[in-house]
């Protein structure tokens, strides 16, 4: 299997509630090596450039004001079959729908608040870690 680099952020609810070690501890025991981290306080216009896919949808506003809320801290993943690996770890969007044993299903408040984030493909994987790292604070 190819190994892959995907973007994860911890979201504003999960840095205040103080889960950045156990989230990490998840991808680490999955394969998923940090390879570049970074603790960030979003901008504005950083978080809306971020999410400029969803510029149209109705909770946009929403979900940039979450996310500048409060410090994120800001992956990039490294691993066999990253991409997937991190979107079954993380769990279902909305954690009530979310499986058992997922980062969203054991930390996630709602639909809003649900602790990370992370690519939903391996093309927009490489576009969102370019969003926020530069290659040379990447290190396998
Ligand atoms: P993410 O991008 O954060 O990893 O989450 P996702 O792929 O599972 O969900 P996506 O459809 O990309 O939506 C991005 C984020 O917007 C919020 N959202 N709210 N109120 C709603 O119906 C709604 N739908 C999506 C969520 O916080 C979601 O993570
Ligand atoms: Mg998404």
């Amino acid at each position: 299997m190819a190994i892959e680099r995907t973007l994860s952020i911890i979201k504003p609810d999960g840095v205040k509630n103080n889960h950045v070690g156990e989230i990490i501890a998840r991808f680490e025991k999955a394969g998923l090596k940090p390879v570049a981290i970074r603790r960030q306080q979003l901008s504005q216009a950083e978080a809306e450039g971020f999410y400029a896919v969803h510029k149209a949808r109705p909770f946009f506003k929403d979900l940039v004001s979450f996310m500048i809320s409060g410090p994120v801290v800001l992956m990039a993943l490294e691993g066999e079959n990253a991409v997937q690996k991190n979107r079954d770890l993380m769990g279902a969007t909305d954690p009530k729908k979310a499986d058992k044993g997922t980062i969203r299903a054991d930390f996630a408040q709602s639909i809003d608040a649900n602790t990370v984030h992370g690519s939903d493909s391996l093309e927009n994987a490489k576009n969102e870690v370019a969003y926020f790292f530069r290659e040379t604070e990447i290190h396998g």
